[in-house]
């Protein structure tokens, strides 16, 4: 079935971890933002960040979310990043956005990949 990128979807997978009804191994929490291992690595090194407002993609997030939380997000990508080990050499970061992007879930979220050269930006 195709995804809705139009309106929020309260039963998406992230929007339940945020509900503590899934399970995930948090590397940052504070009231605005939550950042998890993602269940199927990338690369030695892959966080996801994700607010906990109810937004879809980038889009929406950064055109309503307030500046307390735009700036809480952004911060804790920045704390996480000096932070976690194996990220010494350089990282990532990728947000999708709709379909041709590759967006599973529906909750906005951004990808820190590191721990390796990650080759190109997109496949050939
Ligand atoms: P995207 O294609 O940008 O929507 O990436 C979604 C990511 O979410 C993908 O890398 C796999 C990850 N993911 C999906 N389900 C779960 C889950 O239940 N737990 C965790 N930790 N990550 C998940």
């Amino acid at each position: 079935m195709a995804i809705d990128f139009t309106t929020y979807d309260d039963d998406n997978i992230f929007a339940k971890i945020l509900r503590g009804e899934l399970p995930n191994t948090t590397v940052h929490e504070d009231d605005h933002v939550l950042a998890f291992l993602d269940i199927v690595p990338a690369a030695p090194v892959h966080v996801l960040v994700i607010p906990k407002g109810r937004y879809i993609a980038q889009d929406d997030f950064h055109r309503e979310a307030s500046d307390a939380e735009i700036i809480a997000f952004w911060r804790a990508v920045a704390k996480i990043c000096d932070e976690l080990d194996g990220i010494e050499d350089g990282h990532r970061l990728i947000a999708n956005q709709g379909g041709d992007s590759g967006q599973v879930v529906p909750h906005f979220h951004l990808h820190i990949l590191a721990g390796k050269p990650l080759g190109p930006l997109i496949a050939a």
